[in-house]
């Protein structure tokens, strides 16, 4: 049985919105997988240190056979495929590609919580999001709710070409 996978992506270095295409494009090849949707591209002001670029950020909805722990080690060798440096904490990144929520899966690791336990807490996380499922519900709560509770970091949002 497949899993319905919502993903979160974000990029604010080299061509953030081309970075989001190619990210979606890899995702679409990941074995076992297949893009069922992904969400327009959003602007958003960063949240961390304040002298590093904007974000684009954008959500993709993927049914996967693959485990989290597998779909976790697939995401990463994407970020490092587009040349993903860490450059500080919280700071400026080429593609960061995070798995929001794996079924209703809750799951603690060392390397991955689930859901993902910031996720309710970020606009620009909670709009792409919406777009492509606007009853779904977040650590109880539906997207609405939490949207109202969030200091607003997306200051503009447009259709992919
Ligand atoms: N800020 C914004 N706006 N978008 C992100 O994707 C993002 N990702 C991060 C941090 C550095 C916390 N800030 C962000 O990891």
């Amino acid at each position: 049985m497949a899993a319905r996978v919502f993903l979160g992506l974000g990029s604010n270095l080299a061509a953030p919105e081309s970075q989001l295409k190619q990210a979606f494009d890899a995702l679409a090849s990941l074995p076992d997988s297949q893009v069922l949707a992904h969400s327009s591209l959003y602007f958003s002001k960063p949240l961390g240190p304040q002298d590093q670029p904007d974000y684009v950020n954008a959500a993709v909805l993927l049914s996967t056979s693959l485990s989290p722990t597998a779909l976790l080690d697939a995401c990463q060798s994407l970020e490092q495929q587009q040349g993903r440096e860490r450059l500080r904490h919280w700071g400026e990144r080429t593609l960061d590609i995070d798995i929001l929520l794996y079924d209703e899966l809750e799951l603690t690791s060392e390397r991955l919580i689930l859901p993902h336990p910031q996720a309710h807490l970020r606009d620009f996380v909670l709009l792409p999001l919406q777009e492509l499922q606007a009853d779904l519900v977040l650590h109880n709560q539906g997207l609405t709710h939490w949207l109202g509770q969030c200091p607003s970091f997306v200051y503009h949002s447009r259709k992919l070409d």
